[in-house]
């Protein structure tokens, strides 16, 4: 109890006074607990797929912070099943660093509640009626962004023949959009296609044979022909 210790000390009889606003068994040393600020929850807001801090936790200990009763430990008791989330103190100044260390999914959850718990290093001095730590519930929206599309299978491998004629079926590509959650729709290209033998339907994403294949062709490495396509949303 700093501040309030002092203001005591300059009672001559060391009495406390009746406006203090510490019960005079919580002066002794390694008996004030840490709490959360208030006891209120906190709000973070965090775009999926990234990770880092996203809300800095304050806590109000009147134990000198220098000491193991006034250091703060963190730690998630609840809500987070797939440990996306990490907390450590920062050393400068107590307060609980949240970071998402597992990249979040709008689509497979967009909100999650994690119920902190902060305490000492040392265990607080029993039986002077507090109880060995505090919570409070961090409630982090996750914020959407747009995804692109992600082709399965990738890579895709096919058996043809040389010599097949020219707009012969070769394959479908098949890519999907990960922002389940709204609407779009996905045009397909070709992005590279050394030899040009290929052609892809925008819309359907079917490929079929553009020019003769070649399996005496400088291209084809191992029997192997590799063409690139790109799928994109809108
Ligand atoms: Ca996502
Ligand atoms: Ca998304
Ligand atoms: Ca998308």
């Amino acid at each position: 109890g700093i501040g309030a210790l002092s203001a005591a000390g300059q009672e001559p009889s060391g009495h406390i006074t009746q406006n203090t606003a510490v019960p005079p068994t919580a002066w002794l040393p390694h008996m004030i607990k840490p709490n959360l600020t208030a006891c209120v929850s906190f709000e973070a807001n965090v775009y999926e797929g990234s990770t880092g801090v996203v809300v800095n936790l304050t806590v109000d200990d009147r134990d000198d912070p220098d000491t193991g009763a006034g250091r703060a430990i963190y730690s998630i008791i609840n809500g987070d099943p797939t440990l996306s989330f990490e907390i450590q103190t920062n050393p400068d100044n107590n307060e609980g660093m949240l970071s998402v260390i597992k990249p979040l999914d709008y689509e497979a959850e967009r909100f999650h509640a994690l119920l902190i718990k902060v305490e000492n290093e040392d265990p607080l001095v029993p039986d002077v009626g507090y109880g060995p730590s505090s919570t409070a519930t961090v409630r982090v929206t996750v914020l959407d962004i747009n995804e692109g599309p992600v082709f399965f299978p990738d890579p895709l491998t096919v058996n043809k023949m040389e010599n097949i004629p020219l707009g012969s079926f070769v394959a479908s590509l098949n890519a999907t959009d990960p922002d389940i959650l709204q609407a779009q729709s996905i045009r397909y290209a070709v992005l590279r296609d050394p030899a040009g033998w290929l052609s892809v339907s925008p819309v359907t994403g079917t490929v079929n044979t553009s020019g003769s294949l070649d399996r005496e062709s400088p291209y084809v490495h191992d029997n192997k022909y590799t063409a690139v396509f790109i799928a994109t949303d809108n």
